[in-house]
């Protein structure tokens, strides 16, 4: 196996489109048309969804920064001294940081995303406000493994994984509980995790929160194919999708699609792919949990519940666990 570090940026830039064109022609050429979410974020993607996160209909964020900021004392105490705090998905790290403020003498910082550009920045920045924590930036998908082995191991200390954001909720409760298993296997007894989920609620405020009044939520889905367009030489229309959101109750999620508003064919990367006028490419699964149905999960995949926060009309928690 190849090091990373000699393999050419150019070389490593094209092992990713290609895994992303792979990732494309297999979604479209399923019978419900469907692209990984993942791709949502990429520059463009991850501005428009920091834009979603200051919109008054979309109330996650803000309530899951008021829970922090409420309950921040408990949840050091929960996490306890010299604990290493690990972050899959870490983006900006802006989370992270009055978490790591609050916390006694933290040993260490390991923050891991796809975007190496958005890591370094936040290391730079945390680094000027915590000059003594040791932080380690691990560039890649938290889902695969090589991200979480070229991490120092730091088994002998306390770990807490810290999962906020609700970013659970893209997963299926299948997906997810592999996930928070594969979580619990990287983990020592004692050692935690501090996750934050969307709560099931009034169809109407997750169908608001999903659907802005600025559009922006359609933008970022849209962008989706702009990326394709621009990364992988398609032929979408942009006048010829639109935006839709819904809330699935039997599911518990919001489903987020782009609908074709026409018949019409758009080729990717010299293949045709056909749709139906109000035929759908789902992009995204917001799952929404039950606090009891979030602990049962978490005892499912390992981990036992502590204890939990939650804001007062109960619309998000955060859950404090130990494996
Ligand atoms: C980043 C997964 C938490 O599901 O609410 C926001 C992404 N999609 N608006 C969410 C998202 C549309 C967001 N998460």
């Amino acid at each position: 196996k190849r090091d990373e570090s000699d393999r050419g940026e150019s070389d490593r830039n094209e092992g990713c489109r290609r895994g992303f064109l792979e990732d494309v022609i297999r979604g479209l050429s399923e019978l419900q048309k469907t692209l990984p979410c993942k791709y949502l974020y990429d520059e463009a993607g991850s501005e428009l969804f920091e834009q979603i996160c200051k919109l008054e209909d979309y109330y996650l964020t803000r309530t899951e920064a008021q829970i922090f900021s409420d309950h921040l004392a408990e949840m050091a105490q929960a996490i306890g001294p010299d604990a290493v705090i690990i972050e899959p998905g870490a983006g900006n790290c802006a989370k992270a940081e009055p978490l790591l403020a609050s916390l006694e003498r933290p040993a260490a910082y390991l923050p891991m995303d796809i975007s190496p550009e958005i890591l370094l920045a936040a290391r730079r920045r945390i680094h000027t406000h915590l000059p003594n924590l040791d932080i380690h930036a691990g560039v890649g998908d938290f889902t695969e493994d090589e991200t979480w082995a070229a991490q120092p191991p730091m088994e002998a200390r306390r770990r807490v994984i810290f999962f906020p954001g609700s970013t659970i909720g893209n997963f299926d409760p299948d997906q997810a509980r592999g996930l928070l298993r594969a979580f619990a296997s990287r983990l020592n007894k004692g050692d935690g995790m501090l996750i934050g989920t969307d709560l099931d609620k009034d169809p109407v405020i997750l169908e608001r929160a999903y659907n802005d009044s600025e559009q922006v939520t359609a933008r970022f889905n849209k962008n989706l194919l702009t990326r394709i367009n621009n990364e992988l030489g398609a032929d979408f229309d942009l006048s010829r999708f639109a935006h839709r959101s819904f809330y699935h109750p039997l599911r518990c999620r919001v489903e987020m699609h782009l609908v074709s508003l026409t018949r019409q064919s758009v080729s990717v990367a010299g293949r045709a792919f056909a749709f139906l006028e109000g035929e759908t490419i789902h992009t995204e699964n917001s799952h929404k949990y039950s606090l009891a149905g979030f602990r049962d999960t978490l005892r499912s995949t390992g981990f036992v519940p502590i204890r939990h926060w939650s804001d007062s009309s109960s619309h998000y928690a955060i859950h404090f666990a130990e494996v």
